[in-house]
């Protein structure tokens, strides 16, 4: 244990993250928990095992009601993400069941411009019939479908799509992860490692807070690692709430930690100390990227990234000391998932300065999760439609994007000119969160046909013509999830709770009936029940035997140390150079590239972050969740201290933020936690839907400050790829 590990603990026993990092190196059994309860347990009943659907982790639990209302919830020990423990969106999202705000039928809009509900037959009868308008006169590729991946939502909307013959299925990821994903892509042929933290000797983190933006098994071993003596570093414009764990900040400019890597990369080559072994035999291209690193010395990275030259190389020293127990963690969205232009070329320097450390697959070193998965169905009902023979829309323009995500936001931008005609929004605020809302929005509603399958209105809902209402995740049996980790699982969502609303459907329900009324039905003969326990067949397990058990778990695919030496690209080496990346008019092996914008006088980089209690949008209008929100006053924007006083600016005035695209007011947290060039705004607010009577006005929502733009070559949203100014209100 490192020496201020144990005052630090002391102190975090006290905190509200310190009880949630405590709890969870000893989760809270079910046992424990009735006995603290035990004067309320007279009707408890465990009414089965759900996955939360708060966010993308989609940790594992077991569900107890009382009178049938949902009562607690306890985190499986054994889920790779959960570990024992859920987190506080967890908890709280699950009261969206029993949401006022809850929609309740299908809606359609009337040529007033408001929704008024029709029934099920009705929408079906009509989407369908303006499917097949489209699909007649334009094609299946004209139609287009985006959905937050779920464990149904991503069977059902594929197969419902191709059985039309459309390749369009889009996810969030153009404003999550996918140009890191692209990125490290092209040189690993495969992205999303694990840096092993809690085994490492120093792990560096770039813009990714494991305490801000939350899946508790990263929480866990970010505790480990601390507690282990690993030398933890955050480069991050924010002192984020990681720190708890960490033993240094190091501030950076947003959009500049590729000049960083590039820098440390300098270093290792120039001392000679890098993995020359690992190099020679399992990578290509590493000639290439040497010759092009001699001009990025650390006294250059400085000036970009605002870090002391000497701090850079004394990290890229540390670094290679603490080798093959080290490496850069792969990071997820803010600071280079989607967010400049320069976020795939990042990742793919990322990956390939963990190389020359020699830590893949190594303890301690970064290694990809072992998996495991369903085979394939023998019984000719589940046979899949025929693959579209296009490629995704997209995926021609944005050559280095990950085609399994999909440029989302190019497709949309074909409506104005006819080359798209038809949309369908699965479980995905789009308008909202994916780029500039406002121009979403008329891209939306410019379609011939648009349909949102959501569970309260929203900013998509409200741009589209039809809104057909889901149940909750609690009221609903999915596919099966596989969840890959050290020890990879199968788990399983089910029906904890009776219907809330009787006319809702859920998603299975949805799909099968509508391809039934686009003619498409023959794909959907099977209820969910029948395709669960079919695919839980081929891994030796049942639907009955999960609904026990919950998660179950593949021992014997656990994962092993050893050294990688085989990658997913063609030769199976690491590529030090792309030809894609080259073809898409970036230098074959990564070098400096800018920003698009940069702040002159006066301006801010306006950046985003999770706070640990909401998701994205989908958890403002949660009220016990806001009232945190509301209590501490989490939706204000920071500003560093000492430009804030220069500028007159003091804690908790209201100021007017403007951007090109938009301006808007709230009030300002004064802080040292930020560094001078940044302003931040929390991801989560700024809801514009007065239907949704919790979130509605409160704060500023960050997209609606960035304008329309697409990453070259990687399609990602550029998220943060816009300049700020603030004013006092008043002065
Ligand atoms: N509480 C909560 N947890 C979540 C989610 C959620 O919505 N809420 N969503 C889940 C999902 S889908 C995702 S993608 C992950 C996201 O997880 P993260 O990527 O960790 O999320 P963010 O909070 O967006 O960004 C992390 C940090 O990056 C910093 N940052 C911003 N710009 C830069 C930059 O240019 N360089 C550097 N070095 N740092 C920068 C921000 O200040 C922030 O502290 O979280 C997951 N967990
Ligand atoms: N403003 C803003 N934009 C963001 C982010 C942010 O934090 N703030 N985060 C970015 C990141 S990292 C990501 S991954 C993406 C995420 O983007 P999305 O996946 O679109 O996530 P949300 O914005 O939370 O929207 C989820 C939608 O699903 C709905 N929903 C919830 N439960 C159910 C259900 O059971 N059934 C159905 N049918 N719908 C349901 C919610 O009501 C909500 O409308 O957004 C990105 N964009
Ligand atoms: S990290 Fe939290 S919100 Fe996300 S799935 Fe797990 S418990 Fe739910
Ligand atoms: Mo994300």
């Amino acid at each position: 244990m490192s020496e201020h590990a144990i005052t630090r603990r002391s102190f975090l026993a006290k905190s509200a993250l310190g009880a949630a990092a405590v709890a969870g190196s000893g989760y809270i059994g079910f046992e424990a928990w009735k006995q603290a309860h035990a004067d309320e347990t007279g009707s408890l009943q465990r009414a089965g095992h759900s996955l939360c659907n708060s966010c993308s982790s989609k940790c594992g639990f077991t569900a107890y009601t009382r009178d049938g209302r949902l009562s607690t919830m306890i985190g499986d020990p054994d889920h790779p993400y959960c570990d024992g423990t859920l987190c506080a969106r967890g908890y709280g999202y699950a009261s969206i069941a029993y949401s006022e705000d809850r929609l309740t039928d299908p809606l359609k809009k009337n040529d007033a411009g408001e929704f008024e509900a029709i029934s099920w037959d009705q929408a079906y009868a009509e989407i369908a019939e303006k499917i097949q308008s489209i699909i007649g006169s334009d094609g299946p590729q004209s139609l287009i479908l985006i959905n937050d991946p779920r464990p149904s939502g991503s069977y059902y909307t594929k197969r419902f799509m191709n059985a039309l013959g459309s390749a369009n299925v889009y996810t969030h990821g153009v404003s999550c992860n996918m140009s890191k994903n692209s990125g490290m892509t092209q040189a690993l042929g495969a992205a999303d490692f694990t840096s092993d933290v809690a085994n490492a000797k120093m792990v560096m983190f770039l813009g990714r807070s494991y305490c801000d933006g939350i899946r508790p098994s990263s929480v866990h071993a970010l505790q480990k690692a601390h507690e282990n003596g690993c030398h933890v570093v955050m480069v991050d414009p924010r002192y984020n709430n990681s720190m708890h764990f960490a033993d240094e900040w190091i501030p950076i400019r947003p959009g500049t930690d590729l000049a960083l890597i590039l820098a440390m990369a300098h270093v290792l080559v120039k001392n000679d100390t890098y993995d020359h072994d690992y190099v020679a035999n399992y990578t290509v291209g590493f000639e290439d990227w040497a010759a092009r690193l001699e001009e990025y010395d650390p006294a250059w990275a400085s000036e970009i990234t605002g870090i002391p030259a000497e701090t850079i190389e004394r990290l890229a020293n540390e670094m290679w000391e603490a080798a093959p127990q080290s490496s850069i963690e792969q990071g997820w969205r803010a600071a280079f998932g989607c967010a400049h232009q320069n976020s795939g070329e990042t990742a793919r320097a990322l990956c390939l300065f963990n190389t020359l450390l020699g830590c893949w697959g190594l303890e301690g070193g970064a290694y990809f999760p072992a998996s495991a998965s369903a085979g394939k169905l023998e019984d000719p009902k589940f046979a899949a439609p025929a693959a579209p023979k296009e490629k995704i829309i997209g995926a021609a323009e944005y050559p280095v994007s990950s085609s399994g995500m999909g440029v989302s936001t190019y497709a949309l931008s074909l409506i104005p000119e006819g080359k798209v005609k038809g949309v369908i929004f699965y479980q995905s605020n789009c308008v909202a969160g994916y780029s500039n809302p406002a121009q979403l929005h008329d891209f939306v509603a410019g379609a011939e046909l648009s349909v949102a399958i959501d569970v309260q209105m929203t900013e998509t809902c409200q741009a589209c013509q039809y809104v057909l209402p889901d149940t909750s995740y609690l009221e609903r049996l999915e596919v099966p999830e596989f969840v890959g980790g050290t020890v990879p699982v199968v788990s399983l969502r089910d029906r904890v709770l009776e219907k809330v609303h009787p006319n809702t459907k859920p998603v299975d329900e949805i799909f099968s009936e509508l391809a039934e009324a686009c003619g498409v039905g023959e794909y959907f003969q099977f209820t969910v029940d029948e395709l669960a326990d079919a695919q839980l067949k081929t891994v030796g397990c049942s639907l009955e035997e999960l609904r026990e058990e919950g998660t179950h778990t593949f021992p014997e695919k656990q994962l092993k140390y050893a050294l990688k030496t085989s990658w997913g690209t063609t030769d199976k080496k690491v590529h030090f150079t792309s030809e894609a990346c080259e073809k898409a008019g970036f230098p074959a092996s990564p070098g400096w590239l800018e920003p698009k914008v940069t702040p002159g006088s006066g301006e801010f980089r306006l950046i985003g972050g999770k706070q640990a209690i909401h998701t994205h949008t989908q958890t403002a209008n949660i009220p016990a969740l806001m009232e945190i929100t509301k209590k501490y006053g989490l939706e204000r924007i920071w500003m560093n201290a000492q430009v804030a006083e220069e500028m007159g600016i003091k804690d908790g005035d209201e100021v007017e933020l403007s951007s090109e695209t938009h301006t808007g007011v709230t009030r300002v947290h004064v802080t040292n936690r930020i560094e001078p060039t940044s302003i931040y705004l929390p991801s989560h607010y700024g809801c514009s839907v007065e239907d949704q009577h919790t979130a509605y006005g409160v704060g500023l929502r960050q997209m609606d400050f960035v304008p329309f733009h697409i990453e070259p070559g990687y399609g990602g949203t550029m998220s943060q790829e816009t300049l700020v100014t603030v004013k006092k209100v008043g002065a």
